[in-house]
């Protein structure tokens, strides 16, 4: 086929995204649908960078990943997803990946996120699809159900649809112009014992509370759009970290039950009690790890910071603003 242009390095940068109101269960697991919608705020210091390029003379995709060559097993979620791409561009073409996450202080915040949004938006421009937005989450989807929404910036809702056709992200606020900060507490810098992936699954298969979650989440998810169109921070703060508390009950209710606290999470969340009894207005919420995030607005940033830092150590305290979407490097 024509493909003269093919053999071109796409850059692009997709950053990371916390999710308000959670996604926590699949509809269909194989096209990433989910059981909700769910809401999320992009962060503007936590992105990856990848760049891709198509080669004719390769046998086998090639993966970089922070400077490492990943064997077959590691890239094997980045090969399938090369391989929704290659069908949708009708090409059978290898490529060289290489991907660098830019997470302030090495680990502890990486995200599938931000690693197959970039993926989504480098590998089909080197392809040579001129996908839109719309299309792109679709197609960021198939390779993580969170990556759906770092396509675009602000305030993001994935419509969960029904097919791959309706199941996208849409900006509700991309460019976040009131005064919303976010404090990362790192409490573990290592992977995750269980995947998303594998604690959703469980959870919507055995936990009782799971259609109780349905239910408080789609209410959940219209008080956050109120929030979010009020610019009401406390209604915001606090609708999220309820949210998230639900969803971490699904973990303990689960059959086996887990969890993604550590001793260190349940201190950072009684600090942030601790502040707001102090009448300092913050809000907790939690993703599938250990490490808490702090919403917070500017007038309070300063406190929250020291206080954290205090207990969890300079390095492990890290702020950052809300961010914009997929942006192309070349
Ligand atoms: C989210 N989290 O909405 C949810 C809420 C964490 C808590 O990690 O199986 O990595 O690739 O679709 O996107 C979502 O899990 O799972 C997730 P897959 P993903 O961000």
């Amino acid at each position: 086929s024509d493909n003269t242009n093919i053999n071109r390095t796409q850059k692009a940068r997709a950053h990371t995204n916390i999710a308000l109101i959670k996604y926590w269960g699949k509809a269909d697991e194989q096209l990433i649908i989910p059981e909700d919608n769910s809401l999320s705020l992009t962060l503007k210091d936590f992105y990856t960078d990848t760049e891709v390029r198509f080669d004719k003379d390769l046998t086998a995709d090639e993966i970089v990943f922070n400077n490492h060559l990943m064997n077959k097993a590691e890239s094997q979620k980045m090969i399938n997803f090369l391989n929704i791409v290659r069908q949708k561009a009708q090409q059978n073409i290898f490529a060289h990946v290489k991907t660098q996450n830019n997470i302030p202080t090495a680990a502890g915040l990486a995200s599938s996120a931000s690693g197959f949004a970039a993926l989504a938006a480098a590998s089909s421009k080197a392809i040579g699809l001129d996908l839109s937005r719309k299309d792109l989450s679709r197609l960021a989807r198939r390779g993580s159900g969170s990556a759906t929404r770092s396509i675009f910036g602000g305030f993001v809702e994935w419509e969960k649809g029904n097919n791959d056709q309706t199941s996208f992200a849409k900006p509700i606020e991309e460019n976040v112009d009131w005064d919303v900060n976010l404090v990362a507490v790192i409490t573990n810098r290592h992977e995750k014992k269980i995947s998303s992936r594998r604690g959703m699954k469980i959870s919507k298969a055995t936990s009782p509370y799971y259609q109780a979650f349905k239910q408080v989440t789609s209410r959940d998810l219209i008080t956050m759009k109120k929030a979010i169109s009020n610019h009401d921070f406390d209604l915001m703060g606090h609708t999220a970290e309820e949210n998230a508390m639900k969803m971490h009950a699904l973990t303990f209710s689960s059959d086996p039950s887990f969890t993604y606290f550590n001793g260190d999470t349940l201190k950072a969340m009684q600090l942030v009690h601790e502040l707001r009894n102090e009448g300092i207005n913050c809000y907790f919420t939690i993703d599938a790890g250990p490490n808490v995030k702090v919403l917070v607005q500017h007038d309070n940033l300063k406190k929250v910071i020291r206080k954290f830092k205090t207990a969890f150590g300079q390095s492990n305290v890290v702020a950052t603003v809300p961010g914009p979407g997929i942006e192309y490097l070349n």
